[in-house]
Order: C-alpha cells, then sequence, then structure tokens
C-alpha cells in the first residue's frame, strides 16, 4: 500500500522536565474534567497544522524546516483552559506571547508561498492535556507557572491509530542546543 498523503504539522516542543511536569498536570485534571490525560511524551504545542498533505509536498517542507533561522523564545505557561468543542483542557498562558504569536505569523507566510492556507480562526497558542474532557478545569490557574525556552521547531507527521496519537519529527530548524 503506498501512503500518498501525510498528516504534518509544525510545532515547539518543550523539554523533558516541562513535559513531565504537564503530564502530571494532566494526570491531576483528568479526574476532575472527564477524559484522559495525554502522556509526557506528546506534550507540544502545535504552530501550524497542515493536516492532510500530498507526500510529493513533502521535500519542499522539509527544506523550509532546515533553513528556517535560529529562534530564542521563552514561553510562560500559568493558565488552563477548556475547548468544549474538541473537548480538550489545555495549558497556555493569560498574556498572548508576542514571540510565539510572531513566529505563528511568520510561519504561514512562509507555507503561504508554499500553497498552504492558514485558517480563518484566530491562534491560541496551548499545550493539550486532557482529551475527551467534558468539564472545565475547577480552576483556570495551572498549579504551578512552568517557563520554558524554545529554540528551533520542528515538522511532526501524525500518525494516527489505537489509543495516543504517535508523533514523529521529520526535521528541525537550527537550534543552539
Ligand atoms: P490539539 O491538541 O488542540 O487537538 C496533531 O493533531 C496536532 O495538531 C495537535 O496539537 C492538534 O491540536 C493539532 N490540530 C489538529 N487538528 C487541528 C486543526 N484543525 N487546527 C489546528 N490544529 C489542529
Amino acid at each position: 500500500l503506498v501512503t500518498l498523503s501525510r498528516r504534518l504539522f509544525f510545532a515547539l516542543w518543550p523539554d523533558d522536565a516541562s513535559r513531565r511536569a504537564l503530564a502530571t498536570e494532566a494526570e491531576r485534571l483528568a479526574p476532575r474534567c472527564g477524559g484522559y490525560p495525554l502522556p509526557a511524551q506528546n506534550m507540544h504545542i502545535t504552530l501550524a497544522f497542515l493536516g492532510s498533505v500530498d507526500a510529493s509536498r513533502l521535500t519542499a517542507l522539509l527544506e523550509l524546516t532546515r533553513a528556517w533561522p535560529a529562534l530564542q523564545g521563552e514561553w510562560t505557561l500559568d493558565r488552563l483552559g477548556h475547548f468544549p468543542q474538541p473537548r480538550i483542557v489545555w495549558a497556555g498562558s493569560q498574556m498572548p506571547d508576542p514571540a510565539l504569536l510572531a513566529l505563528n505569523a511568520e510561519l504561514w507566510q512562509a507555507l503561504a508561498r508554499h500553497g498552504f492556507t492558514a485558517p480563518q480562526r484566530d491562534f491560541t497558542p496551548h499545550v493539550s492535556l486532557v482529551r475527551q474532557a467534558d468539564r472545565a478545569p475547577p480552576s483556570s490557574r495551572l498549579s504551578a507557572p512552568l517557563c520554558w525556552r524554545f529554540d528551533h521547531l520542528a515538522l511532526v507527521e501524525s500518525q494516527l491509530g489505537e489509543g495516543d496519537s504517535r508523533y514523529r519529527t521529520l526535521a528541525c530548524s537550527h537550534g543552539t542546543a
């Protein structure tokens, strides 16, 4: 069977310690909100979701990713939120982070030159913690604010299967690490 399309997105991945802290928060919240906690290895923020992309466009995306200039930013996660549809409890920030918003806009400008179209709705930077969550968290404050630095973006493939999605990093931009 030939796979003609790939489910792709651009993301930032917190460091291991931050992802573990987020997974702990997810486990704390899942019984309160319904749903199930996502594992530490899945904790990320999506910058640009491309969805199903024809495999013939992959080379251009790999090149775009590898040629992306070095990044340096810091993001503080200090609040919790709930998207009733698609039933996600997430971690994000009180204040939209200007560096993240700028990165999202720059990425979509570059993607537009490759024929991809940015979504209409506003970008709400978030890390999904709990899926199939029917209730909002009891408090909108994260129990302990988390500050993490990012220095590269990743082009990731999502492989849907039974249970949680599996994510595979296909390429990274230049990092300082
Ligand atoms: P989510 O965690 O908020 O569901 C892989 O599925 C990644 O792409 C996840 O981070 C997911 O965000 C995001 N994603 C899936 N569908 C999306 C969509 N239609 N628009 C934006 N992001 C999406």
